[in-house]
């Protein structure tokens, strides 16, 4: 039943040659190596990130804004919620960058680096913003606000952080950018070309002349304050690359909701498939040497849009408690189900991981057995060959399950895949049969040991 099966087994293939080269998992990543999400967001992408950032000199964001929310923990288990500052952050010698692709709000950026700094972690010299990247202003998320409750019933549920506004702005061409604040001259008039625009179409949009001008002198204060942070960051990423500096890229949200091949219209307005790696860095494709695949270990998802696997009911209330499911920057309780394989698959196609990590494998621990969607069936029993671009009939799809024995034993304190619990064993290894990636890490903690690096 599995749909695919054919770019399942040449994945396979592929993979047992990678597998075979694998002497320590660490050295042997590339030296440009994006962790990417598979799924609907929130698989534990800042989690990885933060681990493999001390054996990388530069940690990039390439999409998205400070919508994205990545969770990490120190050795000492504190706590930090990034939304723009790279999970790079905490390994003291990385340089975090902020690609042209990522849609930057400054106020949003400066408090980030305030909380960083007040926590003793040095932002200074270490933060490099790109000239090209798009400035996302307040009365973008005003806009983002306004179209949400346009449409009333079927809301998006976006994060209401102005993104997909801002990027809105940046394909209509009247956007501004990050290096527009290098020649405040003109700003005042590109910021209100801005603000007409928005005015004109929303009746509920308005502002003054006061309002305009305020901007402008926050907007001077903090040109003054980015300057040092400013930079050409594609000729930087592409000289450190020739000086044979090792460049880590960190995704944010996930395939799933990409604006190409999600489920559209329930999606982000960035690429966070591998294709906005290139374009959000400029990197070059052929020097992408490794593309990690990070997926929970289930699946969750947060604001609307169809989801196949999704639980109601106890199943999805025990999931969301005990994984501990909310939003990092909203709150908001995220929706739960059962591994979507056929999803993951599609995602593997469209990304071409080298490896993947299976996350919160530790959430599972207390269920008796456990569900795996591996197929879906049309409305007249028909078979699916790939995850579906139409909605209605996504609505419609019945899935396939396979079911498996649960563990029942705590496994957060395990550390090597061999002292697994069999199930859990078993259960790993039947992703990676289904997919033909191998899972290389797997997370049984949010803290920063809890995780299981294979050989
Ligand atoms: P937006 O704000 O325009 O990007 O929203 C569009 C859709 O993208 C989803 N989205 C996310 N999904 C999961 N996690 C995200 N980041 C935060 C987190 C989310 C939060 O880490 O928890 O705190 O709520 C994220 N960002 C965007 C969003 O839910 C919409 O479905
Ligand atoms: P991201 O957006 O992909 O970086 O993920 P988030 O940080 O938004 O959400 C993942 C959540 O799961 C965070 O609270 C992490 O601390 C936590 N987490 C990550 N990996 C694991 C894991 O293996 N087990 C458990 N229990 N929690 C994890
Ligand atoms: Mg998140």
């Amino acid at each position: 039943v599995l749909c695919n099966a054919q770019a399942v087994q040449q994945r396979q293939q592929q993979s047992d040659v990678a597998k075979a080269k694998i002497a320590d998992p660490y050295s042997s990543l590339g030296q440009v190596c994006a962790v990417l999400g598979t799924q609907w967001g929130d698989e534990g992408k800042g989690k990885l990130v933060d681990i493999l950032a001390r054996h990388y000199d530069i940690v990039a964001r390439c999409q998205g804004g400070d919508n994205a929310g990545h969770t990490i923990y120190d050795d000492k288990g504190d706590k930090f919620a990034l939304h723009l500052v790279p999970s790079g952050i905490l390994q003291r010698d990385t340089v975090c960058m902020v690609g042209n692709g990522v849609v930057v709000h400054l106020p949003k950026l400066f408090e980030e680096i305030k909380q960083l700094e007040a926590k003793g972690i040095s932002c200074e010299g270490r933060i490099r913003v790109s000239d090209r990247a798009h400035l996302l202003f307040d009365f973008h998320r005003t806009v983002d606000a306004l179209r949400e409750a346009e449409l009333a019933g079927s809301m998006i549920g976006t994060t209401k952080r102005g993104v997909g506004p801002c990027y809105a702005s940046k394909a209509t061409r009247n956007g501004i950018r990050v290096g527009d604040l290098l020649d405040m001259s003109t700003f005042r008039d590109k910021l209100e070309i801005l603000l007409e625009d928005a005015a004109a179409r929303f009746d509920k949009f308005t502002y003054d002349k006061s309002m305009l001008e305020e901007e402008v002198v926050r907007y001077r204060d903090f040109a003054e304050k980015l300057g040092p942070y400013i930079a050409d960051t594609v000729y930087l990423i592409n000289q450190a690359y020739h000086d044979k500096k090792k460049i880590l890229v960190e995704g944010g949200q996930a395939t799933m909701l990409d604006v190409d091949f999600g489920t559209y219209p329930f999606v982000t307005s960035s690429n966070p498939s591998v294709g906005g790696v290139c374009t959000g860095l400029g990197i070059a494709p052929k020097r992408l040497g490794d593309i990690i695949g990070v997926a929970k270990a289930y699946t969750t998802r947060v604001g609307a849009g169809p989801y196949p696997t999704e639980a109601f009911g106890e199943l999805g209330q025990s999931l969301r408690e005990t994984g501990n499911e909310f939003g990092t920057t909203t709150k908001r309780p995220r929706r739960c189900g059962w591994l979507d394989v056929v999803a993951l698959n599609y995602s593997c196609e469209i990304n071409g991981f080298t490896s993947l990590n299976l996350t919160k494998l530790d959430v599972l621990s207390n269920l008796p057995e456990i569900k795996l969607g591996i197929a879906y069936k049309g409305p007249k029993d028909e078979s699916v060959p790939s995850f579906p671009a139409d909605l209605s009939f996504l609505e419609k799809v019945k899935v396939v399950y396979e079911t498996v024995p649960g563990w029942q034993t705590d496994i957060s304190s395990v550390r090597k895949f061999k002292d697994l619990p069999g199930a859990a064993k078993a259960y790993v290894q039947r992703i990676e049969e289904l997919v033909g990636i191998k899972v290389q890490f797997i997370g049984v903690g949010p803290g920063r040991d809890a995780l299981i690096v294979r050989d």
